[in-house]
């Protein structure tokens, strides 16, 4: 390792605290490169430091940051863009046109970065050194006809049996989520160093008792809990997880893995000790007999699964995208537009927006209520019919529906107000029919806070993400024809909306997955910037349907996974 390495780690070493964006090493160093047979082998260094290039768009959007107007600036690129790609005579070239569009589909909001939480796809598909030698679709290769998988399984024998090698001055470590103080390194880890919007204004903070229920799943195992450490003084530096889940891609159904929160410190990045933690995680994962894998990410790899296309996104981050796209409905009004999470559009004033948003004290729906122990069977029964509705989708069994739905609602022996239990992660409600006892509906919503970085005020934005969701309207013939399966997934995630914002969440986030593109709008959920694409490990399928419409299936349908 070369002395400015260990100088790096000495830094890592002596840090006490944040690593915030000024704090980042942009120091070139010498590449490790992770290549086919596991060797680490030092690469030549690049002569420019590694500096993330901003689209001609990006730079006008942080030239505005901060105003309330449509840039003329911005206005020209996309007519630009739109006559480049469109000819010059359709609608979109006519720059008052342009302006009322993104007037309407408030622009604003996505051109202040403020939703990039789950990052956005800034690679261009390029050279993927690392990616090009995994069983994961080659990007441009016709999608084959037949699902499948890429590369057969192995024999336990035939699964490497060593760790990979680690660069010099570092060592695996297997985390124990059981132990409060190392489910505390990952969180440290995380809160300081995980995903960022483009704008480094926003940063996930997952609480550590979410990691606790997300990482500890029925049959999880420890050694899919996968942690790099500084050998001197046993700091954790990186981590990368995997949780096991059966799922099914259309006909199929296999056991896989779902991997999550790849991590690697903010002063250890473009050394190409992801792949290292990728390939050791998959060897843990092989070695249980286990050879595929769901992940999501906001970077594009090689090759996304859903094959989204949103319109704003691509005018904005200067690409075609293929993903799927977050919505924001903002909940606390005065909060999100002083932290420039949202603007307060030139054609209204701030009170008028709060009344807009406002949202009423008490859920409508009469029946419903938190959802008990006893609901455990009724819930899995209407989750796995409902899921049949997407193309792809988890299937679960009871322990784990007592899991993803039960076990993190936080300390029930704790007095809670306002709909929230202290260490409440997840929010899961039922409806139940008077006379029968039936369960006709639940939806379910998680708390995943950002860091709000260097803001004088405000540390915190509490976000809810809309979870899962079923409703016994779906098994109603000639429900979707006649908007039945709309109007009551509007009535169930409007009740989700109003718990929300009672439990103080700032913001309520969903994906353009499930049957979610059906009532975003209606529910005054704006779009965000944030793009997530979704990605299969040794799995081959046709692209599933997220925002536009794949094989004759509706946008969103494809995908009826929700990560955390
Ligand atoms: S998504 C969340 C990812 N985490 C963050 O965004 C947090 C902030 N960022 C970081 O900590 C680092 O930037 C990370 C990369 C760790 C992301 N997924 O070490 P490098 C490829 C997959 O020099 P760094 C989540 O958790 C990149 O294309 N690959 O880069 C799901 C390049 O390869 P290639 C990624 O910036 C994770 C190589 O890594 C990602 O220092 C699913 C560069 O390595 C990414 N998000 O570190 C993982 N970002 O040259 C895959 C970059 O080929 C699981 N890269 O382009 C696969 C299934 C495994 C199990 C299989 C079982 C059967």
């Amino acid at each position: 390792m070369s002395s400015s390495s260990q100088k790096q780690i000495q830094e890592i070493i002596d840090t006490t605290q944040g690593s915030d964006p000024e704090d980042r090493c942009s120091t070139p160093e010498p590449e490790v490169d992770h290549e086919q047979d596991g060797a680490i082998t030092p690469q030549a260094s690049s002569s420019k430091p590694k500096k993330k290039k901003k689209s001609k768009a990006a730079k006008v959007l942080n030239a505005v940051r901060g105003k309330n107007e449509i840039p003329q600036e911005l206005i020209s690129h996309v007519v630009d863009r739109v006559a480049a790609e469109h000819g010059p005579n359709t609608p979109a070239t006519n720059e008052e046109n342009v302006r009322q569009a993104l007037e309407q589909m408030k622009i604003m909001d996505v051109i202040k970065g403020k939703s990039g939480i789950a990052g956005r796809g800034k690679k261009a598909m390029g050279e993927h050194k690392f990616w090009a030698t995994q069983p994961v679709p080659q990007l441009g290769a016709s999608p084959d006809a037949d699902d499948g998988f890429i590369e057969p399984n192995k024999s336990r024998e035939e699964v490497r049996q060593d760790a990979y090698p680690l660069p010099k001055d570092f060592e695996w470590s297997i985390l124990d989520i059981n132990d409060s103080k190392q489910i505390k390194e990952v969180y440290d880890l995380l809160s300081l160093n995980y995903v960022e919007d483009d704008e480094a204004a926003f940063r996930f903070q997952y609480s550590a008792e979410f990691l606790e229920w997300a990482l500890k799943p029925p049959g999880y195992l420890k050694d899919w809990h996968i942690g790099v450490r500084v050998s001197s003084n046993k700091k954790l530096v990186a981590f990368i997880s995997g949780v096991p889940l059966t799922l099914r891609v259309r006909g199929n159904v296999f056991r896989a893995c779902e991997i999550n929160y790849l991590c690697v410190h903010k002063k250890l990045r473009s050394k190409r000790l992801a792949p290292v933690l990728i390939k050791e995680v998959t060897r843990q994962v092989n070695l249980t007999g286990i050879f595929q894998a769901i992940y999501t990410a906001g970077v594009v790899l090689p090759t996304p699964v859903s094959t989204c296309r949103y319109v704003i996104s691509m005018y904005v981050s200067g690409g075609a995208q293929e993903s799927i796209s977050y919505f924001h409905r903002s909940l606390n009004i005065p909060k999100l537009v002083d932290v420039k999470f949202t603007y307060v559009p030139r054609s209204m004033t701030l009170a008028r927006m709060i009344r807009v948003y406002k949202m009423v004290a008490k859920p409508q729906l009469s029946g419903l209520r938190e959802m008990e122990e006893k609901d455990v069977s009724d819930v899995a029964d209407l989750f796995t019919r409902y899921m049949q509705r997407f193309s792809m989708g988890p299937i679960m069994t009871l322990d784990e529906v007592r899991h993803q739905f039960l076990s993190g609602r936080g300390r029930m022996d704790e007095p809670s107000e306002h709909y929230r239990r202290p260490g409440q992660v997840v929010w899961t409600y039922v409806v139940e029919e008077a006379n029968t006892g039936r369960i006709t509906d639940f939806f379910s919503f998680y708390s995943l806070p950002s860091t709000i970085i260097n803001h004088p005020k405000h540390g915190l934005l509490e976000a809810a993400y809309l979870f899962y969701y079923a409703s016994d309207a779906a098994f109603v013939e000639g429900s979707e024809v006649d908007n039945n399966l709309k109007k009551r997934l509007e009535a169930l995630v409007g009740d989700a909306l109003i718990i929300a914002n009672q439990a103080k969440f700032d913001v309520f986030n969903a994906l353009t997955l499930m049957d979610n593109c059906s009532f975003l709008e209606s529910l005054k959920f704006g779009a965000g910037d944030g793009l997530l694409n979704f990605y299969l490990y040794n799995w081959r399928t046709a692209p599933l349907a997220g925002v536009s419409a794949a094989d004759g299936v509706a946008p969103g349908k494809g995908v009826g996974v929700v990560m955390l």
